[in-house]
């Protein structure tokens, strides 16, 4: 179900006003990955929830991972006694496919200046990949944190989160990620991440 980045970015990024952010990298390429569809059906290390911080479950992709996963899912996120907005915890995946499931909360769109909802975003991302580097997985899957009743524009959260993972992979643990992907549901997400990963994740 991963794609490729090769087979997904578009060769060039053409206008000069759409130069490249980040310097062309074979390595990095080749463990960024973009997809789209049911983040409950990938079998890979672990899968990034889009929660709140309360972590009691509720609807969009947290809703469809609790109640693929099973009750047993909502037990172990009870003793973990919530999670920073900005931060995130990590469970198993019980009757997921995958292993490990890192409940993460986003940021509420509006309620704070867009500079700290990107600060937030951003703390999603890098605490995600951290904890996936501690707990030994080495494939993960993050869906669009804080884009759907959240409500953080598209545009501006892939922005963020590509960004961010760019930043870990070219960091002291980023070499114990073998593949980063995110899985996209709906098209205005689609479009935010064809955008910005050729830039973030330029063609050799
Ligand atoms: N697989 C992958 N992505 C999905 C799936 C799925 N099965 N279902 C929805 N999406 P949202 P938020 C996408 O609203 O904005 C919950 O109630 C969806 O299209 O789930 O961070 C929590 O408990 C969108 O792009 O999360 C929180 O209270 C993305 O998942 C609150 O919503 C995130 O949308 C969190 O809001």
């Amino acid at each position: 179900l991963l794609y490729h980045s090769k087979k997904l970015l578009p060769a060039t990024v053409d206008s000069a006003s759409e130069a490249p952010i980040s310097k062309p990298s074979e390595s990095f390429n080749d463990r960024v990955g973009l997809i789209r569809g049911d983040i409950t059906k990938l079998g890979v290390d672990a899968i990034v929830n889009a929660a709140n911080t309360q972590l009691r479950g509720g609807g969009g992709v947290d809703g469809a991972i609790h109640r693929a996963a099973g009750p047993e899912l909502l037990n172990e996120c009870r003793a973990l006694r919530g999670c920073e907005t900005g931060s995130a915890k990590i469970t198993n995946g019980y009757r997921l496919p995958c292993k490990k499931v890192i409940h993460t909360a986003g940021p509420i769109y509006n309620l704070h200046s867009k500079e700290e909802s990107a600060r937030d975003l951003a703390g999603c991302y890098t605490t995600s990949l951290q904890l996936a580097v501690d707990n030994d997985c080495k494939s993960i899957v993050f869906s669009c944190v804080s884009t759907g009743v959240y409500g953080y524009p598209s545009h501006d959260a892939a922005s963020v989160a590509v960004g961010t993972v760019r930043k870990f992979l070219e960091g002291e643990q980023g070499d114990k990620l073998e593949k980063v992907a995110f899985c996209t549901f709906v098209q205005k997400d689609v479009d935010a991440y064809n955008y910005w990963l050729p830039r973030f994740f330029p063609a050799v």
